[in-house]
């Protein structure tokens, strides 16, 4: 067996479940992180993340003594980075947690180890993360100067799993594994083999930076599109998600759908470490992501307008008195996960700027995260539907599909799924 031990630096949303699924096929696996308290709730075999069934394979893994999570690295054969790759800047990526996990690697590394940064990353970034290597370990050889007779095999291959579906996907999805040389790859994908069961594809390692980035660009583009249609459809008095249905009719059109936004921390963010190497090229890639960073405000101004009139309906009420409530706050349908979310960003803006009531209700969680509490009230569907003038529809969650609610004729609805009863919509 190659690996006997594996190692994952990074134990956050794509560490700790690709770590917990190599300790499912009785590897010996050591997790790193530098957060003591996630190290912590790992090793009484708990989670700090919200993922479907990952609570209890990480159960069974440190019960059966085969994950082990700490805060400095240990030796091992194989090194996965799972890193987070945030911005710094005006959208330039910030590859400091690389760097940080690869200086904090490098004392351990021996002859014959597999490095593997799994980050999305922007191209380039596996080559310097091999030069940061080698300025640590002058005594190793690396494939940047070594190619095939390196001790040490490096290569790209980014995760491409769904929040959500993490678990399935991590095992069925195919596999890009971009070596910085053909030994890297198949030295990576014995590893990958260990647990995937899609196709591992071989390419170089700049291939696969940009396949990654690829993929959550092509879907931002497509986002932008129905945003920027729903948009157009709105000045021509069209209902947009008809004309979609309609236009999906024919064989060779498949157009997402709008929504408020595009939010989670992938697909908001990737398509910019394009533009930020190549800004004179990436035309079409920058005007997708402002499209979409936009319509949260178009939407705000859409309730304004909702507000207005339901005030126009009822010239006896004051602003003061109108209750807008605002059906979601997820970034997507039915999870929990508020992070980089563009329904909340809409909720808290809503919240800031009416003077009357404004109900959040997101049926996935049952309290609002610390920081929220003060600023928003949380309320069931029932109420959310019985005390409100104005409700603003932004998740597409189940519970809200299946709604059978025929909404009082006073009542003005923002509908920014296109899943609710259209007869009472404010001119939108
Ligand atoms: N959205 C729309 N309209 C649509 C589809 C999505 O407005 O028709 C919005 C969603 O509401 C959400 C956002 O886009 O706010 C992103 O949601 P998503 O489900 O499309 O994607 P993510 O961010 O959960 O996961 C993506 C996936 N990438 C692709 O599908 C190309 C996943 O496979 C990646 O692994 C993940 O990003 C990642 O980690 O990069």
């Amino acid at each position: 067996m190659p690996f006997s031990t594996i190692s994952v630096i990074g134990l956050g949303y794509i560490g700790l479940p690709t770590a917990a699924v190599f300790a499912s096929r009785k590897k010996n696996v050591i997790g790193v992180d530098v957060n003591q308290n996630a190290v912590d709730i790992i090793n009484r075999g708990q989670i700090h993340i919200v993922e479907p069934d990952l609570d209890m394979i990480v159960h069974a893994a440190v019960t059966e003594g085969y994950l082990r999570a700490t805060t400095k690295p240990e030796s091992a054969d194989a090194f996965l980075i799972a890193v987070p790759t945030p911005f710094k800047g005006e959208n330039e990526p910030d590859l400091s947690y690389i760097e940080a996990a690869s200086k904090s690697i490098a004392p351990v590394l021996k002859k014959g180890d597999l490095v593997i940064l799994e980050s999305t990353s922007p191209v380039g970034a596996t080559e310097q993360m091999a030069e940061w290597l080698s300025e640590a370990r002058p005594d190793l050889s690396f494939p940047q100067t070594h190619g095939e007779a390196s001790d040490i095999r490096i290569a790209h291959c980014p995760e491409r799993v769904l929040p959500g579906h993490v678990l399935r996907e991590l095992v069925q999805n195919d596999r890009v594994i971009g070596g910085m040389t053909p030994k890297c790859s198949q030295l990576a994908i014995s590893l990958y083999k260990v647990f995937v069961q899609g196709e591992c594809i071989v390419t170089n390692a700049r291939t696969a930076e940009m396949c990654k980035l690829t993929e959550n660009s092509f879907r931002d583009v497509n986002i932008a599109f129905a945003n920027e249609l729903s948009m157009i459809c709105d000045k021509l008095d069209i209902d947009v998600w008809e004309l979609i249905r309609l236009a999906n009719r024919h064989p060779r059109v498949s157009i997402l759908q709008p929504g408020p936004g595009v939010g989670g921390h992938c697909i908001a963010v990737d398509p910019w470490f394009i533009v930020s190497k190549t800004p004179e090229q990436a035309r079409l890639i920058r005007t997708a992501r402002e499209v979409n960073d936009s319509k949260p405000k178009w939407v705000i101004e859409k309730v304004q307008l909702a507000v207005e009139e339901f005030l126009r309906a009822n010239p006896d009420k004051t602003t003061q008195e109108v209750t807008i409530s605002c059906f979601g706050l997820s970034f997507k349908p039915d999870i929990d996960d508020l992070r980089e979310s563009p329904a909340l960003a809409i909720t808290l803006q809503i919240a800031q700027s009416h003077p009357g009531r404004v109900l959040a209700i997101e049926p996935n969680i049952t309290q609002l995260p610390e920081n929220l509490s003060g600023k928003l009230q949380l309320k069931t569907l029932e109420e959310g539907l019985a005390e409100t003038d104005v409700l603003v529809l932004l998740v597409d969650h189940e519970q809200f599909k299946k709604l059978e609610h025929q909404t009082e004729s006073k009542q003005k609805i923002v509908d920014t799924r296109g899943i609710w009863n259209k007869k009472n919509e404010a001119k939108l």
